[in-house]
């Protein structure tokens, strides 16, 4: 039987700065270890499982970075052991003997959980140059006998990869280049390919961690496209109803079926938002600085003529197939900016005066049942343009945090002149999303087939962006 504690365990050693408490967090998914511009954020080790549906695929230590390499050294040479096969229990011996000694808490903090069975994953910036005076750490990291890889961070603009890898070749079984801040799962995945090579004890470990986390990141995706599946179709069919008084609804009863029908849509919008942001793990994104979604950009803004990049012909001839679409609808959706939801509902309700011309857009109907018992009706949404401002905005949030390392801490910057929604779904998938928008639209039955279909190309356009 296996033993509880038997995950691989990684120390994340090296100079002070050069990116160990990032390599931990985007390696752990976890965006809650410390990273700091000053050094000595990390004092003290710290432990960062990677779980996976409650059960640890492996754990890294933060530690803090050499301070004293070269005292050390000193007192591991003084006492220098007749044969190589006992260096390790020499660094024991320095643990124990210095274990309360303030001077060298640091280095017995790294030491520690390498004694203890983790592999060494050594840290270096090596858009700096390279200098002998690392040679003093890897000396005493070679002194442990326990399996080591190096990597290669490229925190600043120059390279010296070159330089640092001949150097680090003598010490290290293996060396890589990996970049915390920008690295996908992709990279994650190939990196941990490199440590299954470090120990054959390991390599089975990991190649089964690798196997649950590509599980994992499915599952992720998975949930992904089901929540923006399941978001679009909600807001495409809402319908906002409203008793009023008279034949003729007032101004300001309009005004206020308005708001409701946009807030209930909002909310729909920021519980997307939301849930994606767990589904990714992203726990302490800074929200503050993250722009809404829905933003104030107005309506009539001259910004942008497309939406994500399609033609208007373009655009026109999927609504023509529709057939749902008013003239006033076409020149409305075209004239307004194009990625911002809130700009398109909002400035409807913000003139007063062209709510009614838009009744076509907005599917706005005052339904007199009985004298006395009339509703005023929104939705559900007639443009066409509108699914896919939604689908839009949703891919590109998604993959937004789906490629996020965990080790990145500057907020989250949507802009959506970066995004173009024809990139990700061509004009067959758009054919095939239309058949579920207009059934909507007519307030119909979306069939389940129709319904998998959709769910294909969503998955598909969301494949092509992370
Ligand atoms: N641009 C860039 N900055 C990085 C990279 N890795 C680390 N940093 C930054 O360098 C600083 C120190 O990183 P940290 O992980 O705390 O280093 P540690 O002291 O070795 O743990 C932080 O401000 C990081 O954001 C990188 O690959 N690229
Ligand atoms: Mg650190």
């Amino acid at each position: 039987m296996k033993d509880r504690d038997s995950y691989p365990k990684f120390a994340v050693v090296g100079h002070p700065n050069k990116g160990k408490s990032s390599i931990v967090s985007a390696l752990a998914h976890d965006d809650s270890v410390q990273i700091g511009n000053t050094p000595g954020t990390t004092q003290i080790k710290r432990g960062f499982p990677l779980r996976v549906d409650g059960k640890i695929v492996y754990e890294l230590f933060d530690t803090p970075g050499f301070q004293r390499a070269r005292r050390i050294l000193a007192w591991l040479k003084e006492h220098e052991p007749v044969s190589a096969d006992k260096r390790a229990d020499t660094i024991r011996k320095f643990i124990h003997n210095f274990r309360d000694d303030k001077r060298f808490r640091d280095e017995i903090e790294l030491l520690e959980p390498i004694m203890n069975g983790a592999g060494i994953i050594y840290v270096v910036d090596a858009s700096k140059p390279y200098g002998a005076e690392y040679e003093i750490e890897m000396e005493i990291l070679r002194w442990t006998g326990q399996p080591s890889m190096a990597i290669l961070n490229l925190i600043g603009d120059e390279d010296y990869r070159e330089d640092w890898s001949r150097a680090l070749g003598q010490y290290f079984r293996l060396v890589r280049t990996f970049n915390p801040l920008t690295a996908k799962f992709k990279n994650h995945i190939e990196l941990l390919e490199s440590i299954a090579q470090l120990k054959e004890d390991w390599t089975e470990q990991i190649k089964e961690a690798i196997e649950i986390l590509k599980r994992f990141h499915n599952q992720k995706i998975d949930r992904t496209v089901e929540i923006i599946i399941d978001t679009t179709i909600k807001s495409l069919s809402y319908i906002y109803r409203q008793r009023i008084k008279s034949k003729n609804a007032t101004k300001e009863e309009y005004r206020i079926a308005f708001e409701r029908y946009r807030r209930e849509i909002i909310k729909y919008e920021k519980k997307l938002e939301k849930d994606i942001l767990e589904i990714w793990k992203h726990k302490n994104i800074d929200k503050a600085e993250t722009p809404p979604l829905i933003n104030e950009i107005g309506l009539f803004s001259k910004e942008s003529e497309s939406i994500f990049g399609l033609s208007q012909r373009e655009l026109i001839l999927t609504g023509a197939s529709a057939g749902a679409i008013g003239g006033a609808g076409i020149d409305l959706a075209f004239s307004g900016s194009t990625f911002f939801l809130g700009s398109i509902i909002g400035g409807i309700i913000g003139g007063v005066g062209a709510m009614v011309g838009y009744d076509n857009l907005y599917n706005i109907k005052i339904l007199g049942q009985k004298i006395g018992k009339r509703e005023l009706i929104v939705g559900p949404i007639k443009s066409v343009n509108f699914p896919y401002i939604l689908l839009g905005r949703a891919l590109y949030y998604s993959s937004l945090l789906a490629n996020r390392s965990h080790a990145m801490r500057d907020s989250l910057e949507l802009d959506d002149r970066e995004f173009s929604i024809e990139r990700v779904i061509d004009s067959d998938m758009r054919k095939k999303l239309e058949k579920v928008h207009s059934k909507l639209r007519e307030q119909k039955e979306v069939k389940e087939e129709l319904l998998e279909e959709y769910r294909k190309v969503i998955l598909e356009s969301f494949k092509k962006l992370i």
